[in-house]
């Protein structure tokens, strides 16, 4: 009897019992190197995060957030010179914390931006580096049992002759704020060490997903939509994932995904997936597909190493084939300030920065400048919207000197406030503790 996976969490759970049986393809990977590949990173699970603080350049290796670092690489390979990432953008320390073939964006370069994060500090994150892909020559093959016919090609110039749809969305990594799970909860885990900078805001212009796959003939069969990327394959431990690709449920793929071609109105950049990247509102950033180049439509449930040994949670608390695969991105909010800044005494400054949920507009932002004993109401100067971030202030007057930590908790209209403690997973996804941030007041 067919299962209808209209509906997530059904999705999930059915998906997770096909995987369990070994009847669901892994798309191009072998089950069994899957299990090595996450036997061997769980094992060699402590080496990123004890080798790097939250400053810590030491995730120097493209591999995928859980991939452990081969032999040779992890503390001894911090204290060797980095290779620089490949992305093309410039990456002043101004503006950008490389971590391996990553960069973060500090955020205090925001501070003075507006809702949009301008391209030239939106982070990026690369399993590899970033191709050059001509719009000229770009197609996007659309192709799979789950079509009436054969596959369908579009060229750039059909599909900016779509309907264009435009909205404001961050892309955030499911590893945002990671290394606070080991800085503030003392709790080892693997992948890039971001603080909180593995976020942007930004203004997507493109064509619906749900348009391209009806005009390429999508059926009622069709279970799973697979974008892939034209980047370079993964290595990781020596096995080959492949491509870098995720699968959706077709009912997300139907609602409201978008294959973005402009990025705050001008052409999407090289490091964003120039010249066209999906764009999948409010879910990890995993799922925005850069440089995509085919779009499997499959009748069977599909599976990639993205979603089954990454980007699931992992841990005591877990089912031992992980949770289900993440989906929406969770709360958080972030100082638009240096990390230990050392801000003057009796002097009013004006505190600022932003917060965001993947599960409803925050409409309340409290901030504590004692360490968490009292709580203030900030400022916002944003009308909270789903999908975007409000920027928020207030005002701050230190009377005495020495370390002191800045506190901020968001909460959003779904009733969500962000908790004391985040749920330990080994690699560290879906931070959404409130962070304290250290400042020294001199
Ligand atoms: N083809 C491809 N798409 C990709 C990636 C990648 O390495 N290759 N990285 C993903 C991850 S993990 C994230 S968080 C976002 C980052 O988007 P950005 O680099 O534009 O900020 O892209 C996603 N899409
Ligand atoms: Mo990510």
């Amino acid at each position: 009897m067919p299962v209808d996976l209209s509906d997530e969490s059904r999705y999930d759970r059915a998906r997770l019992r096909q995987w369990a049986r070994g009847r669901a393809r892994s798309a191009g990977v072998d089950r069994r190197d899957l299990l090595r590949l996450f036997a061997a990173g769980a094992a060699a699970g402590a080496l990123t995060a004890g080798a790097s603080g939250p400053a810590g350049a030491a995730s120097a290796h493209g591999a995928p957030d859980a991939a452990a670092p081969g032999p040779g690489s992890g503390p001894a390979r911090a204290a060797a010179p980095v290779a620089p990432p490949g992305i093309v953008k410039p990456l002043p320390p101004e503006l950008f914390t490389v971590r391996g073939t990553n960069a973060e964006t500090n955020f205090a370069a925001l501070r003075g931006t507006g809702p949009l994060t301008p391209v030239d500090r939106f982070f990026v994150r690369n399993h590899t580096t970033t191709p050059r892909v001509e719009a000229a020559g770009w197609r996007l093959n659309v192709w799979g049992d789950g079509l009436a016919a054969g596959p369908v090609e579009f060229s750039y110039d059909r599909l900016r002759s779509l309907p264009a749809v435009e909205r404001t969305l961050f892309i955030e990594c499911a590893g945002n704020g990671r290394s606070f799970y080991t800085t503030q909860q003392g709790q080892q885990v693997t992948g890039t060490a971001w603080t909180l900078g593995a976020i942007g805001s930004a203004r997507w212009r493109g064509a619906r997903l749900s348009d391209v796959l009806r005009r390429a003939g999508v059926t009622r069969a069709a279970v799973d939509v697979l974008p892939r990327g034209l980047d370079d394959e993964v290595v990781a431990n020596g096995v080959n994932l492949g491509r870098v690709r995720r699968p959706l449920p077709v009912s997300k793929a139907l609602d409201d995904v978008i294959l973005a071609y402009e990025m705050n109105g001008g052409p999407l950049p090289p490091d964003h997936g120039g010249p066209v990247r999906v764009v999948v509102p409010d879910w990890i950033g995993i799922s925005s597909i850069k440089w995509v180049g085919d779009i499997e439509v499959s009748a069977q449930p599909l599976y990639s190493p993205w979603n089954t040994d990454l980007y699931r949670l992992f841990g005591p608390d877990q089912p031992a084939e992980g949770s289900a695969p993440l989906t929406r991105q969770t709360l958080k909010s972030a100082f638009e300030l240096e990390l230990g800044a050392s801000v003057p005494v009796h002097r009013t400054r004006l505190l600022t920065g932003r917060s965001w949920s993947g599960a409803a507009p925050v409409h309340r932002v409290e901030v504590s400048t004692d360490g968490g004993a009292r709580w203030q109401r900030a400022r916002l100067h944003d009308a909270p919207r789903r999908g975007g971030w409000v920027r928020w202030s207030l005002p701050w007057t230190p009377r005495t000197t020495g370390a002191a930590a800045l506190l901020a908790r968001a909460t959003d209209a779904g009733g969500r406030t962000q908790p004391a403690t985040a749920a330990y997973n080994t690699q560290g996804y879906l931070f959404d503790a409130v962070v304290r941030h250290p400042v020294t007041v001199v």
